[in-house]
């Protein structure tokens, strides 16, 4: 197994659409477990292949209390079944340290592939609504702060480019 390089804002390789995947093969179960192992060594709850700089529709998830509860979604379709917006402070992996309230839809509907290539649907609500919505603008090159202020986000931008500069 290995623990892949995560991206960080602004790289723009973060903004590319990913692909789907055309079929659940060897290769495709190693970058899955390659992404767990990166998403649990970094302490996150959820990361896009595009975070690793691998432009498939491919996302990892683990909410659960003890880490031991992956899910994994291969070409996830979200459908929103609660339009009422939440808002909810997210983090993301490729904006190391920030923090900002999101609002989003309160419960959509995900349609996927797991890691065998089986199809499976999960109605969600709460943070995993949350996480699968955020992941899933990964896959089509978006981030969560584009929901906030060009102010803020241009501050955290320079902010991190400044830390990285230092490193
Ligand atoms: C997306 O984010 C998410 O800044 C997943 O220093 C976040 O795993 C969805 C992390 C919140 C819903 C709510 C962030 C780790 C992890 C950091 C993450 C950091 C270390 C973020
Ligand atoms: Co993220």
């Amino acid at each position: 197994m290995a623990i892949l390089n995560i991206l960080e804002f602004p790289d723009p390789q973060l903004r590319k659409t990913a692909n789907s995947v055309k079929t659940v093969d060897s290769d495709i179960q190693l970058l899955v477990k390659n992404m767990l192992e990166t998403m649990y060594d970094a302490e996150g709850i959820g990361l896009a292949a595009t975070q690793v700089n691998i432009h498939k529709r491919i996302i990892v998830i683990d909410i659960s209390e003890n880490c031991d509860e992956p899910l994994v979604f291969i070409n996830p379709k979200i459908e929103v079944i609660d339009h009422t917006l939440h808002e909810h402070q997210e983090g993301c992996l490729s904006v190391p340290g920030y923090y900002e309230e999101v609002e989003r839809p309160s419960s959509v509907k995900v349609v996927a592939l797991n890691e065998q290539g089986k199809p499976f649907e999960l109605i969600t609500e709460d943070l995993l609504s949350v996480c699968i919505q955020h992941e899933v603008d990964h896959l089509n090159g978006k981030l969560f702060v584009d929901y906030i202020s060009v102010l803020k986000r241009n501050r955290i931008k320079q902010k991190l480019q400044k830390e990285r500069r230092q490193d």
